[in-house]
């Protein structure tokens, strides 16, 4: 049956958990050969084995250029190339300003800003080089609308992240590559259960226009979206997902 990511490779970083693999998952089900990549080498290889389609895992820390040249490559080798590339890996910190020192400032900015530029760059040179109407989501988060508390480096480091999304939109779409950013409200993924943002669920509902707690599926759906032909004519944009905690 022809679905309608069929033919497609999509790179999902930081998807051994989480709402990257709940991306993963849906990507996967839609048709797609899913590269399942992650820091955590057993964590990526024991989610690719629960999706369709041939997904596989790749160790890589996006914040280490030689790891993610050498996934991009056995990428290449195994599937042709990159159509789809979903920017979900990152740090989910929660830190009080008093605590906010130049090391973590460094590692967030490193691993959440500077990791999605490497993936970006080296996955975005590999669609151009292979002629592919290539797509590019990022995840950011709607803390960079709220401005939430214990989160400034993570909060500066999304703004960084739809900023450059924004102006990979205007770099790329004269070689038909699209780039858009998703902003989650909070999500009950693995990370957050075992974070005191577990706590947050009650206020946050409090502010949702629409009831419930997130959860990665909610975000996994627009990403599709995003991520298939029903979206060309979106980039450049910011799609907030929160059940409308915040209205931008
Ligand atoms: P999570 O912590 O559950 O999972 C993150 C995954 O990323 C983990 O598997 C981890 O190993 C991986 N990872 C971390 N550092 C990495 C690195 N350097 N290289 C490769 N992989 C790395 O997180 P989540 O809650 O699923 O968040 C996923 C994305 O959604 C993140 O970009 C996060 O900022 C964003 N987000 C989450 C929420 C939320 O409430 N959960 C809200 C808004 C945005
Ligand atoms: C509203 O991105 O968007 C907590 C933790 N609360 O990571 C987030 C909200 C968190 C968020 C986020």
């Amino acid at each position: 049956m022809s679905e309608r990511l069929s033919g497609r490779t999509a790179l999902v970083t930081g998807a051994a958990q989480g709402i990257g693999k709940a991306i993963a998952t849906r990507l996967a089900a839609d048709g797609a050969t899913v590269v399942v990549s992650d820091i955590n080498g057993q964590g990526a290889r024991e989610a690719a084995a629960t999706m369709k389609n041939g997904a596989f895992a790749i160790t890589a820390d996006i914040s280490d250029p030689d790891a993610v040249a050498a996934m991009l490559r056995e990428i290449e080798d195994k599937t042709g190339g990159v159509d789809i590339l979903v920017n979900n890996a990152s740090i989910v910190p929660f830190v009080a300003w008093d605590s906010v020192d130049l090391a973590h400032w460094r590692k967030i900015i490193d691993v959440n800003l500077t990791g999605t530029f490497i993936v970006t760059r080296a996955a975005t040179d590999q669609m151009r080089a292979k002629k592919k109407a290539g797509r590019v989501i990022s995840i950011a988060s709607n803390t960079f609308f709220a401005g939430t508390p214990n989160m400034a480096a993570y909060v500066a480091a999304k703004g960084g992240v739809i900023g450059f999304s924004r102006a990979l939109a205007t770099e790329l779409g004269q070689y038909g590559i699209t780039a858009n950013a998703v902003t989650p409200g909070l999500i009950e993924s693995e990370g957050v259960k075992e974070s005191p943002h577990n706590q947050a669920f009650e206020f946050v509902e409090m502010l949702q226009a629409v009831k419930g707690k997130g959860q990665p599926e909610h975000i996994a759906d627009v990403v599709a979206f995003l991520a298939s032909d029903d979206a060309r004519w979106i980039t450049g944009q910011t799609i907030n997902v929160d059940a409308g905690m915040v209205r931008h």
